[in-house]
């Protein structure tokens, strides 16, 4: 029973950040926070301050669906919640209503420039973004079209912007302009999760500032992470895989999160990626930061 430890899952699952991978499991899970297992998750915390980077959609220094997305990175942003929709010191997955306005950096920034996949990786000729897919799997994909996964922290950069946004479209949690929050997921007959994922063409408003589309919610997706998580559930193995953006449950669902402790062979419906590459070019660092 695979929902069953889904169900576990939701309540054990991960960490550092992000939601937990959902996993399919049997309760229609209550409109709620999801557990927490343990774990690091830093509470990360405060907005960001408008700096705003437009978008820059099709650039010519990135192979065709790419976004160009280059600027200063705040590795560490203080992003303040104003109003939690659970307790936090309850519920490491705590959901934000409301997050101050802008986002302070706290220590210095660092030049990023690279390309990103405009949207969550859809097979060939179709528009529906693929899931159940392991990292392994992701991976593969992505270096087979001279790609490479992305890095976490280039993941982040792409969502929230030079702004530092809690969310892509800004500082208000907002289920309206985004696959999130949905609230029936498990078809208890089946006794597994439903498919909610939506097209590459739906949401449109759900960008952030360089336009990268549906960041956060829909697919969950995987990322090389910054710094190596050692899973106790693996014996202390060594684990570069996350999950970054949260899927369609009410979950977190914010750029900063980052899902940890599922193994680079773990996929479910909700599991799926975009790639990064190289820019061509220089980092043009004088002319991002301004
Ligand atoms: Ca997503």
């Amino acid at each position: 029973m695979r929902w069953v430890a889904l169900s576990l899952l939701l309540l054990t699952a991960c960490s550092r950040s992000s939601e937990p991978a959902p996993r399919a499991d049997t309760q229609v899970v209550p409109v709620a926070p999801e557990v927490p297992p343990a774990t690091v998750e830093t509470p990360r915390v405060e907005l960001a301050a408008p700096s705003g980077k437009a978008e820059s959609p099709i650039s010519h220094r990135c192979p065709a669906g790419m976004v160009l997305v280059e600027g200063m990175y705040c590795p560490t942003p203080k992003q303040e919640c104003l109003d939690w929709m659970e307790d936090p010191a309850k519920f490491p997955y705590a959901r934000c209503r409301k997050y101050r306005e802008p986002s302070e950096c706290q220590g210095a920034r660092v030049p990023m420039a690279f390309c990103i996949d405009r949207e969550e990786y859809a097979p060939p000729g179709q528009e529906l973004p693929q899931g159940d897919t392991s990292w392994t799997e992701a991976k593969k994909i992505c270096e087979g079209q001279g790609k490479r996964l992305c890095q976490e922290s280039e993941w982040t950069f792409a969502c929230e912007g030079e702004e530092m946004r809690p969310y892509p479209y800004g500082y208000e949690r907002n289920p309206a302009v985004c696959n999130f929050e949905q609230q029936d997921l498990v078809d208890r007959n089946k006794g597994q999760m439903y498919d909610l994922r939506q097209s590459n063409a739906a949401n449109p408003q759900c960008l952030s500032p360089f336009g990268v589309h549906n960041m956060v919610g829909n697919i969950d997706e995987w990322v090389v992470l910054d710094r190596p998580h050692y899973s106790e559930k693996n014996g202390g193995r060594k684990m570069m895989s996350g999950l970054k953006g949260g899927w369609w449950g009410p979950l977190r669902n914010r750029c900063r999160p980052v899902t940890v402790d599922h193994d680079e062979l773990f996929k479910e419906i909700q599991t799926g990626f975009r790639c990064c590459a190289e820019a061509k070019g220089k980092v043009a660092q004088n002319d991002t930061d301004q």
